[in-house]
């Protein structure tokens, strides 16, 4: 459970990451000079917006009448003066501080060695399980070791500097952000203005109460709607003295010091920089051994719950950049899969705990003013991805800023609902940022995704299937019904073969060419809409049912349901990406591969249940890798998944491997390209989904094993409903298992080869057939043996 390094990061994503939710660390390791990269997760440029476009209400049915015409280029050009948000979108940068902004870094921390000679015996690491970054080395006699963490506890970021031998700890710290990056005002400065900006001027400096020092930076993203921040950064020390400088402190001769930082912005607080002075006092009240042994007892209670080994060649000794490159050369290193997995789920607690806003497309670490797509939350793929892991890995609380992400969507999506589609119910399109956007994305392309709503639900619900828990259903279930109600409402009727469809939509964000030449994305009933759609009318008729209302609902639903396109087959075998045309399609391989939602994330297509579907999944598959398919990080993620469902452990194996080999940074981020985090997370389901599975209701043991993985064992990950899952195997074959069930839901367990469930000394179930279960209680699974 560590990644290690033998020498200092030089680039960003070297760096190794910390966060305790909201506070984001980059840690370079730096020996002369070390570079702290900080971030909060509420840090955004932009402001609220009203960007639904009144013209498109009344555009809706010339659109959709160009697209069943087949004047399909025509309808996307009045799809794109009309249908659209109003104004700048996206923030792609374009210089200008437009509202809908990006999540942007805080600033850096800066340490500044005085340091009396050559280092040797470097190392850097973060463990995994406590969540600690170690740096150490020497110089002459005298070691050197740091400690990093981010505290959820604490609600600060600690540092721990410790010098034992002769030599002492002799250096300068401070904080710093690009003044370029934003306007900056000062609290004790108010005088200077913006042409005063020099690098220099960016700190302002106070003195701590208590005697210890203080540093506090400052800032405004926007001089007049923007956010303002704050960090505030407080010392104690062991030995030597602190000396106040203009901007920075300076350590002489200490023997520890321990540095605690915080920050905050005015998306949460009235005052930033009053909460964050409080709360790295409130920290630095604490001795160092009190927040270190707090931090890792709540940090080690999530990341403990998994564990997975997987036999193979023992390569921890080798740093993780040689080991990503011995894979890079065709090596197996199932350890450093294992360690990838535990990784995903590293990220995601340090990401995305109760409380704070969800993992975005940089998680919580982000090096820029205006982001890579600003690295907001896209809802075709990104950010469900990110949360595939959730509920499988046993991190279900981390689920929970997404989950209530997605209820904070509903206000604003009723708006876009009906100024953009005269309907009821709650809608969101492709991209959303922290100030509640849900109108459709500058261009019609990509950005009128209407199903992103629907998709959202599945989060939903899904946290309900992994814990069904009554009162949490009560929570969700307005949530999903107002998303169907917008779906009966947007929903139209094909007059050739009376089903309904949708349109105008994308089907994210691939485009298709028609019998006569015409290409565009613009289209009607992408095969992913209606299975979204068909999907969340499911989930609503179920929780009507346990809820035990909204009977005549229910019925609707139903009805609707039965009157949706089905899924097709077209002309190469494959799942028909449009269906109401088998089109043709430029980009072959195009990343996106979202017809084969109902194969995963969705659960409609599998080989047990629609095997001629599954075949013709397989063949989109192939044909989508056969064309260069999977060339960025999460489309490779997603293919992991895909196979795992297929049941194909060594193809899901394989792309696992190219990940790491073509997608992979040096501290293990998964790059798009640049860095995306949700590969990641991406692959973390799929290895978890290549070992559990549990969509058909059914506990699923190893569906997809690779050969390259035929011993090992892991424990903790969870089965939707409410069943923790630990299980061995060997050579290939399962040996022997528990099952915990937490609510007391039936239970079916299948596998490759035969079973046994025993409760104590009964045996009480093999392979297929349903137990009873008692909450509380744990099952043993044994290989059945010939005899029995
Ligand atoms: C979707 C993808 C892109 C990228 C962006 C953030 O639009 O199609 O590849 O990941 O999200």
């Amino acid at each position: 459970m560590e990644l290690w390094y033998d020498a200092p990061a030089q680039e960003w994503t070297e760096a190794l990451p910390l966060g305790n939710g909201f506070i984001g660390a980059m840690v370079f390791g730096g020996i002369k000079e070390e570079r702290i990269a900080l971030n909060e997760d509420s840090l955004w440029s932009g402001f609220p917006q009203d960007a639904d476009n009144p013209d498109a209400l009344t555009a809706l049915p010339e659109i959709r009448r160009l697209l069943f015409e087949g004047k399909v280029e025509e309808a996307e050009r009045l799809a794109k003066k009309r249908l659209v948000c109003k104004g700048v979108g996206s923030g792609h940068g374009n210089g200008a501080y437009d509202p809908y902004g990006s999540y942007q870094m805080l600033g850096d921390l800066r340490l500044y060695f005085t340091s009396p000679g050559t280092a040797s015996d470097y190392r850097r690491s973060l463990d995994l399980e406590t969540g600690i970054l170690t740096l150490s080395y020497r110089i002459g006699k005298t070691v050197y070791t740091r400690e990093y963490f981010s505290s959820a506890p604490g609600a600060a970021l600690i540092i721990h500097l410790t010098a034992t031998g002769p030599d002492t700890l002799n250096f300068k710290v401070r904080l710093h952000r690009d003044p370029k990056s934003g306007s900056m005002r000062w609290r004790n400065n108010s005088e200077l203005q913006p042409a005063d900006i020099t690098e220099e001027s960016t700190v302002a400096l106070e003195s701590c109460s208590q005697g210890t020092n203080h540093l506090l930076l400052e800032g405004q993203t926007d001089p007049d709607k923007g956010l303002s921040f704050a960090a505030a950064l407080t010392a104690a020390q062991t030995g030597g003295t602190v000396k106040t400088l203009p901007h920075a402190l300076e350590f002489q001769g200490a023997g520890t010091v321990t540095l605690v930082l915080s920050a905050a912005t005015t998306y949460r607080y009235k005052e930033p920089g009053v909460i964050c002075t409080d709360a790295v006092n409130a920290a630095c009240a604490q001795s160092y051994d009190t927040l270190k042994k707090d931090h890792v007892k709540e940090h080690r209670s999530y990341m403990n719950r998994v564990q997975l080994k997987l036999k193979g060649p023992l390569r921890h000794g080798r740093p993780v950049d040689k080991r990503l490159d011995a894979i890079a050369h065709g090596k197996s290193d199932p350890g450093l899969m294992a360690l990838y997995f535990q990784y995903g789920r590293y990220l995601l607690l340090a990401s995305s705990r109760p409380g704070t806003l969800p993992a975005n497309l940089q998680g919580i670490w982000c090096d820029h003013i205006q982001a890579p797509w600003g690295s907001d939350y896209h809802h075709d793929i990104n950010d469900q991805m990110n949360y595939w892991p959730a509920e499988t890995t046993n991190l279900h609380e981390c689920h929970k800023p997404f989950l209530e992400f997605i209820a904070s969507l509903r206000e604003p999506g009723r708006k876009t609902a009906k100024v953009h589609y005269g309907a009821q119910g709650w809608v969101t399109h492709t991209i959303s940022n922290i100030w509640g956007f849900t109108s459709p994305g500058e261009h019609p392309s990509w950005g009128a995704f209407s199903a992103a709503g629907g998709w959202l639900c599945q989060h939903i619900w899904e946290h309900y299937a992994f814990y069904p828990d009554r009162e949490y259903l009560e929570w969700a279930y307005p949530i999903m019904r107002e998303s169907a109600l917008f779906y009966l409402d947007f929903l139209i009727e094909d007059p050739k073969s009376n089903y309904l469809i949708t349109g105008p939509s994308n089907s994210p964000e691939n485009s298709y060419r028609t019998t006569d030449g015409q290409v565009a994305v613009v289209c009607l009933s992408p095969a992913m809409d209606i299975q979204i759609i068909r999907e969340l009318f499911t989930h609503c008729i179920q929780a009507s049912e346990i809820l035990k209302m909204d009977e005549a609902f229910r019925q609707q639903l139903t009805t609707t349901r039965a009157r949706l396109a089905p899924n097709k087959i077209g002309k190469y075998g494959q799942l028909q990406e449009w269906l109401l045309e088998d089109y043709d399609e430029p980009e072959p391989g195009h990343r996106h591969m979202s017809h084969l939602y109902a194969l995963h994330p969705g659960d409609a297509i599998t080989p047990e249940e629609t095997p001629e579907l599954a075949a013709a999944a397989r063949k989109t598959l192939e044909r989508r890798i056969d064309n260069g398919g999977g060339h960025t990080g999460w489309s490779r993620a997603w293919i992991i998944n895909f196979f795992a469902r297929l049941h194909d452990g060594n193809a899901a194996h394989e792309n696992l491997s190219a990940l790491l080999q073509k997608s992979t940074l040096p501290n293990l981020f998964d790059t798009h390209p640049p860095f995306q985090i949700d590969g990641n997370f991406g692959a973390t389901a799929g290895i978890a989904e290549m070992l559990l599975q549990s969509h058909l209701n059914n506990i699923h043991l190893l569906p997809a094993l690779p050969d390259k993985w035929d011993t090992g064992s892991v424990s903790g990950l969870r089965a939707r409903g409410g069943f923790e899952v630990t299980i061995k195997w060997e050579e290939g074959k399962l040996t022997d298992g528990t099952i915990r069930s937490d609510f007391g839901s039936p239970c079916t367990v299948d596998t490759a080869q035969p079973v046994v469930i025993y409760e104590g000394e009964k045996l009480i179930a093999k392979n297929g057939i349903t137990f009873e279960t008692t909450a509380g209680s744990i099952y043993h699974i044994k290989a059945a043996h010939a005899k029995l």
